[in-house]
C-alpha cells in the first residue's frame, strides 16, 4: 500500500498529471496522479490514506521547496494540476463523509485589489495540506468574508495584498470577521506586508509565503 501512496506523493511533487502528460519530461509515459489514484482506490486503499499519506505529502514538498526557491511558479501550477486531477476521484468520499478534511480555510484578496497570483498559490497548498478551501477571489469587502465565516464558522481566513494603497483594508476586515467570531484565526500575506503590520492590525499571523500559511 504505501509504495502506491509514494508514487503518488511523487506524482504531486513532480506535477505528473496522467500518463498522456509529456510532463515532467523524465517521467514520460509513465502513469500519473490520475491513474495512480484510481488504481488506489481501486485496490481498496482507504481514501483518507490518499489524501494524507499521499497526495499532502507531495504538495508539502512543494511548499517547501518553493519556499526555498528550488522551484518556481509553474512548477507548483503543475503540481495543483496534478493534485486536482487526483482530488476530482476523491469527491466522492468527501461528499459522503468517508474523508475529512482538516478544516475549512476562506481566503481572498482584499477590497479594491485584483492581484491573485499569489493568493491562488496560497489557496492551493492550503488545499493540497488537506483543508477545503473556500476561495473568494479578488475585490473581497469585509462583508464578504464575514458572510463566507458565517457559513462556516469554525473556518480560518487568509488575507492577500499586493498594494500599499489595499493592505489597509485588511484592519477592517480583522475586525469585522473577529467582532463576530471571536475563535476565527486571520493569516495575513502579500509582498507589501510585514509582522509588524500584521500585528498592528490584529491578525492571528503573517506569512511570507504559502508554506508559511500552512504552518500557521
Ligand atoms: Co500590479 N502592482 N498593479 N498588477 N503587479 C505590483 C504589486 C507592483 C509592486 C508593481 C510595481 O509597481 N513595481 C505595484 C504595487 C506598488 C505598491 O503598492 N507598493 C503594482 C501596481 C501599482 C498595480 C496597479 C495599481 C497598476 C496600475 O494600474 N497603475 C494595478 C492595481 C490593480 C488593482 O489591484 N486594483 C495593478 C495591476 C496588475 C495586473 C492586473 C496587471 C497584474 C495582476 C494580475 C493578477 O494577479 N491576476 C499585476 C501584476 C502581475 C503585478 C506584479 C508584476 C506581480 C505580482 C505577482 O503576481 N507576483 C507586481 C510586481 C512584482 O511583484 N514584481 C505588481 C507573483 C506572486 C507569486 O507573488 O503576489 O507576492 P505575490 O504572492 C506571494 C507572497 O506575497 C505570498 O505568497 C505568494 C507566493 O509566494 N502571499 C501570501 C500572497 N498572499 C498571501 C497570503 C497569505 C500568505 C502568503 O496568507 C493568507
Amino acid at each position: 500500500m504505501s509504495a502506491i501512496l509514494e508514487q503518488i506523493a511523487k506524482c504531486v511533487e513532480r506535477g505528473k498529471i496522467n500518463a498522456a502528460s509529456p510532463y515532467p519530461p523524465d517521467m514520460k509515459g509513465q502513469d500519473g496522479a490520475d491513474e495512480l489514484t484510481k488504481k488506489a482506490i481501486a485496490d481498496k486503499v482507504p481514501a483518507g490514506d490518499i489524501l494524507s499519506k499521499g497526495l499532502v505529502v507531495g504538495m508539502a514538498v512543494v511548499g517547501e521547496k518553493f519556499r526555498a526557491n528550488k522551484i518556481f511558479v509553474p512548477e507548483v501550477l503543475m503540481a495543483a494540476k496534478a493534485m486536482g486531477t487526483a482530488m476530482a476521484h476523491l469527491k466522492p468520499f468527501f461528499e459522503s463523509g468517508a474523508v475529512k478534511r482538516k478544516g475549512v480555510f476562506v481566503v481572498g484578496t482584499v477590497s479594491g485589489d485584483l492581484h491573485d497570483i499569489g493568493k491562488n498559490l496560497v489557496a492551493m497548498i492550503i488545499e493540497g495540506a488537506g483543508y477545503e478551501v473556500v476561495d473568494l477571489g479578488v475585490d473581497v469587502s469585509p462583508e464578504k468574508f464575514l458572510a463566507a465565516v458565517d457559513k462556516n464558522p469554525k473556518a480560518n481566513v487568509g488575507l492577500s495584498a499586493l498594494l500599499t494603497t489595499t493592505m489597509v483594508n485588511m484592519e477592517k476586515t480583522v475586525k469585522l470577521v473577529k467582532s463576530k467570531h471571536p475563535g476565527c484565526k486571520v493569516i495575513v500575506g502579500g509582498a507589501p506586508l510585514t509582522q509588524e503590520f500584521a500585528n498592528k492590525i490584529g491578525a492571528d499571523a503573517y506569512s511570507a509565503d504559502p508554506q508559511g500559511a500552512v504552518d500557521a
